[in-house]
């Protein structure tokens, strides 16, 4: 747009990508968001020393504070956003319900006052039918909520609602509706200009959800059709419209399984999920919002508005999906986006990040460290999209859910679109574990291994006998040996490299595969096709093989002369190979502490052990619940990789 941009950053984001992308950047303070992003004097100061003519507060943060917002206006400088009295009037969860009532809204049957006694919410409770809900009025997005099954229970929750709403927000006020069970979260975006034009550019799903933190999010929506969309759509139309609403707002929807759709809240700001919208729209939200401010008209009507094939939104965190989805920090000592590869020419994919290779993911701020986002002309192929760009996005050094996205976006309910904001804890429960079983096609994984493979050794027949000793020179002289069995979950399969003719073929117990796509050992992604269908797989290399991640499976392959495969058949199943129970160093190094003792139980992510190599202490947390049956270490051991440190009953 031409327009000179200044980011504000703290002391911990010196390095951050927001930093290096705008026109100039200003640092406003500490690490702790209390003393930078949400430090109002340190951002006006900021907007003074550079001239700013006005301030895009982004999401979070001071994005739906109307003091901010107060004090820029008044200071004659811009707050892209709505209007102050909008946000404060949506900040009130009982006005703004009373407001989508006038509205003609459809709200959540219930009590839009203050419940005080819990007399009274007891009998209007009786009234609507449990189980309901108790929402804090300065709540919002999951925070000062108790659901309440039944009348025993309804006292005791009012006041404890009541005395956190108090804490929290200093605002006990709290209301009572129907709890609406198994929903899905539809929101519908609208834009409103200054002169009175509001429109909205449909809906967006964000029900896969943990936790109120959304994972992943959707546009459209696959359980709302046209007629259902232009209902709900003119239903927010009315509400902005009724709340003098100017700027990009979101009003928030519950839909039960029967379609019927409540109003929630509104958010008055721009949203995380907005790129699904751009994508399916065509438009810039943040563009559309800056000319809104500036005063210009929409220069499109609701009839204009298109919503062209599907866009899904990925949230990749930094997180560890096997300790139960704990926050993780640490430096991203590789981070490689998607599209950088030989998928890069087309425009379905797009990612919205903050971070860079070599950057910290801190503790201070969201673990989020980027959005991907695919487009396809259908769902399945913005799915097809984000599989592969799952596979093809490297991060190492911060743990994170990447296999988790993948596993979602192959799970066959998802598939089907049958989503509820209760998706994710019923079907993954508390904590994900990438496995190599059950992987769609384990042939296709063994014949790209067979061509890895067949690459390796051709490179050590390649070596020249001069460089080797007198062994490698008769092995030279010997035809290169093509069969080989891949093992992958347990089971062999045979392998044999029928021809390589540009395109490679592959015969894995007697299916035969067209395997395209180059690979060299110091890549860690191989990218190609097989039969036709793209694919892209993390290549770890290690002594017996590889480890692929595909698909959000961890595959440990093993490839073996067919004489040593089968030597290995006969061999007596080796003792105890199963090596879940035991916590094993995962570098040399040397014993700082152990945190537990002898016949102690353990829970899920509880720090067990310390570890110094290079250095650094690395904390060993327990990888589930047990209770300490042997500890092999002393602080002061040294250990070596994979040595036992101690085992679980
Ligand atoms: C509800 C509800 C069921 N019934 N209200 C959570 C966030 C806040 N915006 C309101 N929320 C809910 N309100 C009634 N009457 C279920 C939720 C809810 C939810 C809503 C949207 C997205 C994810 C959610 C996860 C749990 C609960």
């Amino acid at each position: 747009m031409g327009i000179r941009t200044i980011a504000v950053f703290s002391e911990a984001d010196r390095g951050a990508l927001h930093v290096d992308m705008a026109s100039d950047a200003i640092e406003i303070g500490p690490a702790p968001s209390a003393g930078s992003y949400l430090n109002q004097e340190a951002i006006l100061e900021a907007v003074e020393e550079t001239g700013a003519e006005a301030v895009h507060p982004g999401y979070g943060f001071l994005s739906e504070n109307a003091e901010f917002a107060e004090k820029l206006e008044e200071s004659g400088v811009k707050f892209i956003g709505p209007p102050i009295s909008a946000i404060n009037l949506m900040g009130d969860k009982i006005r703004s319900k009373k407001m989508a009532v006038e509205a003609g809204v459809p709200v959540v049957p219930g009590f839009a006052d203050p419940v005080e006694s819990g007399a009274g919410a007891e009998r209007i409770a009786a009234e609507i039918g449990y189980p309901v809900i108790l929402k804090a009025s300065a709540g919002g997005g999951g925070k000062g909520m108790r659901l309440v099954d039944s009348a025993s229970q309804i006292n005791e929750a009012l006041v404890s609602c009541i005395s956190e709403a108090e804490a929290s927000f200093g605002d006990g006020r709290v209301f009572i509706e129907k709890f609406i069970s198994d929903p899905r979260h539809i929101e519908i975006q609208v834009l409103a200009d200054t002169h009175g034009n509001t429109i909205h550019l449909g809906e967006r799903e964000c029900s896969i959800q943990r936790r109120h933190q959304k994972v992943v999010e959707e546009a459209p929506s696959p359980f709302v059709d046209q007629e259902l969309r232009g209902e709900m759509g003119a239903r927010a139309v009315a509400l902005a419209a009724a709340v003098d609403y100017v700027s990009a707002g979101t009003v928030e929807f519950i839909v039960d399984q029967n379609h019927n759709f409540y109003f929630l809240e509104m958010n008055t700001r721009l949203q995380v999920e907005h790129p699904v919208t751009e994508f399916v729209t065509g438009l810039d939200l943040v563009e559309q919002m800056i000319r809104i401010a500036a005063g210009e008209r929409l220069e499109i009507e609701q009839s204009d508005v298109e919503v062209n094939g599907w866009a899904m939104e990925s949230r990749v965190y930094a997180e560890d999906p096997i300790r139960g989805f704990l926050p993780a920090i640490g430096r991203l000592t590789r981070y490689k986006e998607p599209m950088s590869g030989v998928f890069g020419t087309d425009k379905s994919v797009r990612i919205d990040s903050g971070a860079s290779e070599g950057d910290t993911i801190s503790r201070y701020y969201d673990p989020m460290i980027a959005k991907l986002i695919t487009h396809g002309k259908t769902r399945d192929a913005a799915i097809s999209q984000m599989r592969r760009a799952l596979d093809e996005f490297i991060v190492i050094g911060v743990t994170h859910n990447l296999d988790f996205l993948a596993a979602l976006m192959g799970h066959p309910k998802f598939r089907a679109g049958e989503l509820t904001t209760n998706f994710i804890s019923e079907e993954f429960g508390d904590r994900f574990i990438p496995a190599d079983t059950s992987h769609p096609d384990p042939k296709i994984l063994a014949a790209v291994a067979g061509v890895l493979h067949g690459v390796l050794e051709g490179r050590r027949a390649q070596i020249s006998p001069r460089h080797r000793d007198g062994l490698a020179a008769t092995r030279e002289d010997m035809p290169l040996d093509d069969h080989w069995v891949v093992i992958l979950n347990r089971t062999h399969y045979p392998v044999r490299l029928a021809e390589t003719n540009g395109e490679q073929v592959v015969l894995v117990d007697g299916d035969r595969f067209s395997v395209s796509g180059g690979w060299s050992p110091e890549q860690e992604l191989f990218t190609g096709a097989v039969n036709g269908e793209e694919i892209c797989i993390q290549v770890d290399r290690n002594e017996a093989g590889f480890r692929f991640r595909h698909y959000g499976f961890l595959a440990d392959i093993r490839i073996l002369r067919p004489v040593a495969a089968e030597m290995l058949t006969r061999m007596p199943e080796k003792r105890d190979t199963d090596t879940s129970n035991l916590v094993m160093s995962p570098m040399p190094g040397l014993v700082v502490s152990i945190d537990v003792d002898e016949g102690q139980e353990v829970r899920l992510g509880d720090k067990v052990a310390v570890i110094e190599a290079m250095k650094m202490e690395n904390q060993l947390f327990a990888e589930c619940d047990g209770v300490v049956a042997k500890i092999h270490c002393q602080p002061g051991d040294s250990v070596d990789v994979d040595q036992v440190i101690m085992e679980f009953e």
